[in-house]
């Protein structure tokens, strides 16, 4: 079933989300369900608080070298921690829950993470590039923090009146 996408500054976008303690059918249907969601709106990541469940999952389905956006390479990502990261790197980083925006974010080069698959085993993984970037975005929704928190003021500034003008326009 696709799910609405809550967008900012609805305030449930800054919860906090909680540990999965089941892997079950209430959460494999939860990551059908995203799945589907993300797909229908064109996304390449997207964590469940964005469809309102404060649950600690997140996916993640890149394209590959062809550009293509395969099912395959869905990843599911249940209880994630960050393990070590180093480096540095910047991207021009959107939300799915701050739709038409777009601006440059610093974040670690490379990250080494542990997470759970949907039936419970611990996988481990070194990522970089816009994987690691992603997992990152990701896992900051977790903690009920977005990308536009991370902009200097100036940028943030910039953002809240581009929101606005957008608002006003009655786009979303
Ligand atoms: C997070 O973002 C991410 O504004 C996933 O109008 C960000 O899928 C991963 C999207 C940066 C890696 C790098 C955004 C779609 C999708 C929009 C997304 C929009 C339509 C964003
Ligand atoms: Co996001």
């Amino acid at each position: 079933m696709i799910r609405k996408i809550i967008t900012y500054p609805n305030p449930i976008l800054k919860k906090q989300s909680s540990d999965i303690i089941n892997f079950d059918e209430s959460l494999w249907g939860l990551l059908d369900d995203m799945f589907e969601t993300m797909k229908s709106r064109d996304g390449i990541g997207l964590a469940s608080i964005q469809i309102a469940k404060p649950w600690s999952v997140f996916m993640i389905n890149l394209v590959d070298e062809e550009g293509l956006q395969k099912d395959e390479n869905l990843v599911e990502y249940v209880n994630p921690k960050i393990l070590s990261s180093s480096g540095t790197t910047t991207y021009q980083e959107g939300c799915l829950s701050v739709p038409g925006f777009y601006e440059d974010i610093k974040r670690a080069d490379k990250i080494e993470v542990e997470y759970f698959n949907r039936f419970g085993e611990k996988q481990f993984e070194n990522l970089d590039g816009l994987g690691a970037i992603a997992f990152q975005h990701e896992f900051d929704h977790l903690q009920g923090k977005l990308f536009i928190e991370k902009l200097s003021f100036l940028k943030r500034k910039k953002f809240e009146k581009e929101w606005k003008k957008q608002l006003k326009n009655k786009k979303f």
